[in-house]
């Protein structure tokens, strides 16, 4: 009988010793102390040993599954600690190598030129207000001279929610609601979204405007004319001449549109201003008496001006761009050369 748990203990040792991977060594676990295991049979059965032999049996057969158990131990930490070298090897981390190249990203251009813009008039005192992209009727059209009947109405392409609900078709509604809650002297800039249903080579229905206006006792055309050239000799250039063309807006009187010298040709003529030597780039005038009395205010006692530009447009200009519909086509191939 102990000659039987000898037997089991050399054989469980041969076997042990031989195996050569891990698997092997957790088959010959199972194989000798699993549920169904040799040496937990003879545990089981140790009832059924006559009692004389009981005490002398128990403790060898202990001492065997002890001595499996052992061996099965140190097999298996061998083993691994050989599969864990293994990975080690194959799958060694050099913290060394240069990480992936993230490139760095940048403002987009038309936020770059806004940005621009919005410094100088900032320097020159200018606030920055913003106010709401869908916007009353009476804000956007109503309250700068443009009653329902007008056909400056026909000049936009307007995009309506409700009757009397649009997606604003330019930055204009911000100052009025200013006006409306302020009292003079006034220095500010609107800058932000509008839209227009409107899409070709210079339209898209989704651009960037800049309107400004000042208010307060005295404002002159004047005002008007420094405030423009000092934005353009920013922007532009010292060199850059200034043209203001009798014009016509609902919410100014007089009214203007103003060019500068071209900026591929200095105004010598070429095909980006047609020969004509000047670009467009500014609507501007003094602010209309009745958009005074509709916001409030005594047009006996106060003047202003009042000027709008888009953004893309003087980016266009600024860079030599001609064609509107780069700015939102996120070609990286565009966008990488700012
Ligand atoms: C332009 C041209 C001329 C303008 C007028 C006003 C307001 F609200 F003060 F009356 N804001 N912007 C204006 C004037 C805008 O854009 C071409």
């Amino acid at each position: 009988m102990l000659n039987d748990l000898h037997s089991i203990k050399d054989l469980a040792g041969d076997e042990i010793e031989k195996s050569d991977s891990l698997r092997q060594v957790q088959e010959l676990r199972i194989k000798y102390l699993g549920k169904k295991g040799i040496i937990t049979g003879r545990i089981k059965s140790l009832g059924a040993v006559s009692p004389e032999d009981r005490r002398n049996y128990g403790q060898l057969l202990n001492e065997v599954k002890t001595y499996i158990e052992d061996l099965l131990c140190r097999s298996e930490k061998t083993f691994k600690a050989a599969e864990l070298n293994r990975t080690l090897q194959t799958q060694r981390i050099d913290v060394t190598l240069p990480g992936y190249f993230i490139p760095p990203g940048h403002l987009h251009p038309t936020t770059q030129v806004l940005d621009e813009i919005v410094d100088v008039f900032t320097s020159l005192g200018f606030h920055v207000e913003e106010g709401p992209e869908v916007e009353l009727d009476f804000y956007n059209f109503e309250a700068l001279n443009m009653p329902k009947d007008h056909p400056a109405r026909d000049m936009q392409d307007t995009f309506y929610i409700t009757d009397d609900v649009v997606l604003r078709t330019h930055t204009s509604p911000v100052q009025v609601r200013i006006m409306k809650n302020n009292t003079p002297p006034l220095r500010v800039i609107a800058p932000g979204k509008v839209y227009r249903c409107d899409a070709d080579v210079t339209h898209i229905p989704m651009f960037h405007q800049l309107e400004g206006f000042m208010v307060d006792k005295h404002i002159t055309m004047s005002d008007l004319k420094g405030v423009l050239e000092v934005f353009i000799h920013k922007v532009f250039g010292t060199d850059t001449k200034l043209r203001f063309r009798p014009s016509f807006f609902p919410f100014t009187e007089p009214s203007a549109e103003i060019d500068i010298s071209c900026v591929i040709c200095r105004g010598a003529g070429c095909s980006v201003c047609k020969n004509t030597g000047w670009l467009e780039i500014l609507g501007a005038g003094m602010i209309n008496p009745r958009v005074f009395e509709m916001a409030g205010y005594d047009p006996e006692q106060y003047t202003g001006f009042a000027f709008g530009m888009g953004i893309e447009r003087v980016a266009m200009l600024k860079y030599g761009i001609d064609d509107i519909r780069l700015f939102y086509e996120n070609d990286k191939r565009f966008l990488e050369q700012f």
